[in-house]
C-alpha cells in the first residue's frame, strides 16, 4: 500500500484535464481548472491539489457551476479597474483572461485592479499572484468563501476562510509570496485530518456547542476560528467588504445561503490588485527591488524561512523528478476516470 507512482507534470495535467472534460467542462474551463490543481500537487499543497477534484466534480454535477462558461473581459482604457465576468464558470479561466489587461494597466498607471465576478472558487490564490510577479509587479489577491469561521468572540460560522495572498517579484529567483486562509487553517486541512483519522491541533475550531474541539467532524459541524484572534477576524471582515460587497458580489454568508451546503465549491467574486514598485518609488532614493533583497536577507540571516520557500523547493523537485503520488491517490484518479 506504500507503493508510489511518479508522473510528469504534463502527464498529470492530461489526466486531470481528461476528468474534467469527461465531466462536461469546455476546453477553457477544464484546462484552467486542471492547471491550478496540478500546480498545487506539483508544489506539495495537498489541500488544493488532486484532493479537490472530487468536490469540483460534485459542484459540476449539482449544477452549481456553468460547465460551458466563456468568461468576458471589460477593460476600458480610461479606468484602472478591469473586470471579468466569469459567467458562472470557475475563477481560474477568468483570472487567466484578466491578468494581462491588469498587468498592462498596472505598468502604465502604477496601480490597477482586476475584479472577477460570478465565479465558482475552490483554489489557492498563489497562481494568480505569480502570474503578476512574473511580470515584475507586486500583487494582493483576496476572496470570500462560504461561512465557516466564527468572528473573534463569536461562536457561529459567519466569515469565510477568506484567503489572502501577496507577492513581490525578485530578480533571478522565485518571488516572495504568501498565501493563507484567514482562519487558523484552510477548511481543506480539516477535511484532510478527518480522512486521515487524525485529531486537529488545539485552537483550530469550536464544535456546534461553541466549546473548543480537536475532532474534525465536530469542527466541520461547528465553526473554524480566525487566525490571530481579533486580528485575523478583522482581516477576514475586510475581505468580505473589499472582495464581496465593494465589488458587488456575494459575501461568504450570502454564498453559503445560495449554495446551501459546505460540501460544494462556493460562487462569489475575487479581487486582484497589482502595483508597479518602480512607479511608487519613482523620485525616491534606492531601487525598491534591491532594497527588498536586503530585507529578505535580513529575515533569512536569522534562520527564518521565507513564505513559499517550501513550495518552491517542492516545485523544483517535481520539475526535476516528477510528481510522486501514493497508491491511494492513483486509485482516486483511476476511480475518477483519469487513467
Ligand atoms: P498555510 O498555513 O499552509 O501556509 C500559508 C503561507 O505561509 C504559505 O505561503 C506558506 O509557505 C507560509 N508558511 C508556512 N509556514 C511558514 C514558516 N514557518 N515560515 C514562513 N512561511 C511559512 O496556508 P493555509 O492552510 O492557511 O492555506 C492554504 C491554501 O488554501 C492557500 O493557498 C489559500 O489560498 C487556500 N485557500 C483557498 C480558499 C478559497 O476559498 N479559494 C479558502 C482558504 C484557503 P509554504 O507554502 O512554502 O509552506
Ligand atoms: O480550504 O478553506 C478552504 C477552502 C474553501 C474554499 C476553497 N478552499
Amino acid at each position: 500500500m506504500n507503493q508510489k507512482t511518479t508522473l510528469t507534470i504534463d502527464e498529470l495535467q492530461d489526466r486531470v484535464e481528461t476528468v474534467f472534460r469527461n465531466a462536461g467542462l469546455n476546453a477553457i474551463q477544464s484546462g484552467s481548472v486542471a492547471r491550478v490543481i496540478v500546480a498545487a500537487e506539483r508544489d506539495a499543497c495537498k489541500s488544493h491539489g488532486i484532493y479537490r477534484i472530487e468536490g469540483t466534480l460534485r459542484t459540476i454535477k449539482a449544477g452549481k457551476v456553468k460547465p460551458d462558461a466563456v468568461p468576458e473581459l471589460a477593460a476600458p482604457s480610461n479606468s484602472a479597474i478591469a473586470k471579468v465576468d466569469a459567467k458562472g464558470g470557475f475563477s481560474n479561466p477568468a483570472a487567466e483572461l484578466g491578468v494581462p489587461a491588469l498587468a498592462e494597466r498596472a505598468r502604465s498607471l502604477g496601480l490597477a485592479a482586476l475584479v472577477i465576478n460570478d465565479c465558482t472558487h475552490f483554489s489557492a490564490l498563489w497562481p494568480d499572484v505569480e502570474a503578476l510577479t512574473e511580470q515584475g509587479l507586486a500583487a494582493l489577491v483576496m476572496c470570500p468563501s462560504y461561512s465557516a469561521v466564527a468572528p473573534a468572540g463569536g461562536k457561529m460560522p459567519l466569515l469565510g476562510t477568506n484567503p489572502f495572498a501577496f507577492g513581490w517579484p525578485r530578480e533571478g529567483q522565485p518571488p516572495y509570496v504568501f498565501d493563507f486562509a484567514t482562519s487558523v487553517a484552510a477548511r481543506g486541512e480539516i477535511e484532510l485530518h478527518r480522512r486521515a483519522g487524525k485529531p486537529l491541533p488545539d485552537g483550530w475550531a469550536i464544535g456546534p456547542d461553541g466549546d473548543p474541539t480537536t475532532e474534525p467532524e465536530a469542527a466541520l459541524a461547528g465553526a473554524m476560528l480566525p487566525f490571530g484572534g481579533h486580528k485575523g477576524s478583522a482581516i477576514g471582515t475586510m475581505i468580505e467588504l473589499l472582495a464581496g460587497i465593494m465589488i458587488g458580489d456575494l459575501t461568504s454568508r450570502e454564498a453559503l445561503d445560495q449554495l446551501g451546503t459546505t460540501t460544494l465549491a462556493p460562487a462569489h467574486g475575487e479581487l486582484i490588485i497589482a502595483f508597479s514598485p518602480e512607479a511608487f518609488a519613482a523620485g525616491r532614493a534606492g531601487n525598491p527591488f534591491a532594497r527588498a533583497e536586503f530585507l529578505f536577507e535580513a529575515i533569512a540571516s536569522q534562520g527564518a524561512r521565507l513564505p513559499s520557500q517550501r513550495r518552491f523547493a517542492a516545485r523544483a523537485a517535481s520539475e526535476a523528478a516528477g510528481i510522486i503520488l501514493t497508491a491511494q491517490e492513483m486509485q482516486q484518479l483511476e476511480r475518477l476516470g483519469a487513467l
